[in-house]
């Protein structure tokens, strides 16, 4: 039976990444590295989940003979450069720049009416989640959610499904009685590994992913309906 519905965040719950690519972008004028990520670059990038080991991924392509041996340093540095974008994000957030996507408020109040739980799973930081949701469903968003998992809770991302594992364990839950939302192929992989059936809601940074494994692929979430959710689960 089914029980509970769990999201992602970037890319599932809002179109975030446009954002998120303008702060990294914001960070790299501060500090004044001369980097600029293009929407095809960060699109490449995107393949790496995680701001802080998207920008290591960089800055070890940019620099090919950086020396391991100053591991502490440049953790330090990635760390560093990661609040500040984490900064400009969150302002980005609070100035109205991010929304959720069409139809997943209309479903999570649905869902929670009908008596499922919610449930959190995304590889972005603590910071972010609590801005884009205080914004987007209120001061109280946390009560609306059985369990959060992400990047502090389950430092290994997806496609690694560590933080799913964490959610379903969180609640107390099997994952056939769960259902996975995503919007990319390493949270598609994440999602399956922990044995997760997963409704996939492409974006404009990920339509091109192979989706193939998915257990329903839709335009948007208007389209996942609770009674079409419970028929699809139960005739599957
Ligand atoms: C998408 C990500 C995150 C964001 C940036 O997360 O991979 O890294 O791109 O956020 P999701 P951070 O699992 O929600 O799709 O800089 O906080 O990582
Ligand atoms: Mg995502």
């Amino acid at each position: 039976m089914l029980k509970a519905l769990i999201f992602d965040v970037d890319g599932t719950l809002a179109d975030t990444e446009h954002a998120h690519l303008q702060a990294f972008n914001q960070t790299f004028a501060q500090e004044g590295l001369g980097w600029h990520w293009s929407e095809a670059e960060y699109t490449e990038l995107l393949n790496i989940s995680g701001g802080k080991e998207r920008m290591l991924h960089h800055w070890r392509q940019v620099e090919p003979d950086m020396k391991e041996l100053q591991a502490g340093a440049i953790a330090e540095t990635v760390e560093r450069w990661h609040q500040i974008k984490t900064a400009y994000y969150e302002a980005a957030v609070r100035e109205g720049h991010v929304h959720l996507r069409l139809g997943v408020l209309a479903l999570m109040q649905e869902a929670r009416e009908q008596g499922l739980q919610l449930a959190i799973a995304t590889t972005t930081s603590p910071a972010n989640i609590a801005a884009l949701l205080s914004a987007a469903i209120g001061p109280d968003w946390r009560t609306h959610f059985l369990a959060v998992g992400d990047a502090s809770s389950s430092p290994i991302k997806k496609p690694d499904p560590q933080v799913y594992r964490q959610v379903l364990r969180d609640m107390g839950m099997d994952a056939r009685e769960c259902v996975a939302f995503e919007d990319s192929s390493n949270g598609l992989r994440a999602a399956n590994a922990a044995g997760l059936k997963t409704v996939i809601t492409p974006n404009a940074f990920t339509d091109h992913h192979d989706f193939g494994a998915a257990w329903r692929v839709v335009t948007d979430m208007r389209q996942v309906r609770l009674i079409e959710l419970r028929r699809w689960f139960e005739t599957t």
